[in-house]
């Protein structure tokens, strides 16, 4: 049965000159998606990982420069113990599974968080991925991995503190710029700030998600759990995007 794909006209159309270039996405609701079919939660977030491999190819496929995804935050140590070690196998199957289809794409792995605390063979991985995909200079997938917005904005406080005290920093010389360039995310210059967050499942916060570079992006919550997302919905949260206006303070479209 060939499927129809009709556009609707009053549907606006996906605007491939302004595509965002950094786009942020807090992967919500792999527990619920997986309660809902009374699945263990942990199919959940097996699920979940699969839908990142989609949504990586679709979004370098539509051009966007850096993927920034929230993986598993400071706070997610709380849940039961064998959820934590199955999330902390997750990077390893990405790797195992994923790194080549990533190394075809042009697709190049970076990682925000603290992940000296995870396990040594989770680290291992993370470094792998790093490491196969140094040379590609397409799109950024970004996994902020046992991070937090707070403390990344701490760390950055303290080594801009070091200096000062080392003296080699006067207070007054601080400014946003310099507060910018040590956050984890200094890595993804000059698209540090996302354009777009979404969030899916239905919540509408920000759990601690890049708390510093989100102050003038545009957010998009979406119902939809993370394993039910696909390329269809980033587009759809992409028109979105486009729909609104950006004021950045005053200046409209910039
Ligand atoms: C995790 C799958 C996606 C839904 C949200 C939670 C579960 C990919 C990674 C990953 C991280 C670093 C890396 C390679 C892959 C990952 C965790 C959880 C902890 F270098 N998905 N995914 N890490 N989930």
């Amino acid at each position: 049965m060939a499927k129809e794909i009709k556009q609707d006209p009053k549907q606006p159309k996906l605007d491939m000159a302004r595509i965002p270039n950094h786009i942020a996405i807090i992967m919500d609701g792999n527990g619920r998606w997986a309660q809902a079919r009374h699945l263990p939660r942990v199919a959940g977030h097996q699920q979940g990982m699969d839908t990142v491999k989609k949504v990586t190819i679709a979004a370098s496929d539509l051009g966007v420069k850096i993927l920034s995804l929230y993986a598993f935050s400071t706070e997610n140590w709380k849940r039961p113990a064998s959820e934590v070690s199955f999330l902390m196998n997750l990077p390893i199957r990405f790797f195992n599974s994923f790194v080549p289809d990533l190394v075809k794409n042009n697709v190049k792995v970076t990682v925000m968080g603290d992940i000296s605390r995870l396990p040594k063979k989770t680290q291992q991985a993370v470094y792998d991925a790093m490491k196969d995909t140094e040379d590609c200079n397409g799109m950024i997938l970004n996994f902020a991995l046992n991070y937090g917005g707070r403390d990344e904005i701490v760390r950055a406080t303290r080594k801009l503190a070091e200096q000062v005290q080392a003296g080699d920093l006067q207070p007054k010389q601080i400014n946003e710029k310099m507060v910018d360039s040590h956050l984890m995310s200094a890595q993804l210059a000059p698209y540090t700030d996302p354009d777009l967050l979404i969030r899916t499942s239905g919540e509408e916060r920000l759990s601690n998600f890049m708390l510093w570079q989100v102050a003038y992006s545009e957010f998009v919550f979406m119902k939809e759990h993370w394993p039910d997302f696909n390329g269809e919905l980033l587009k759809k949260a992409i028109v979105e995007f486009q729909q609104r206006h950006r004021r950045f303070g005053g200046l409209k479209n910039k």
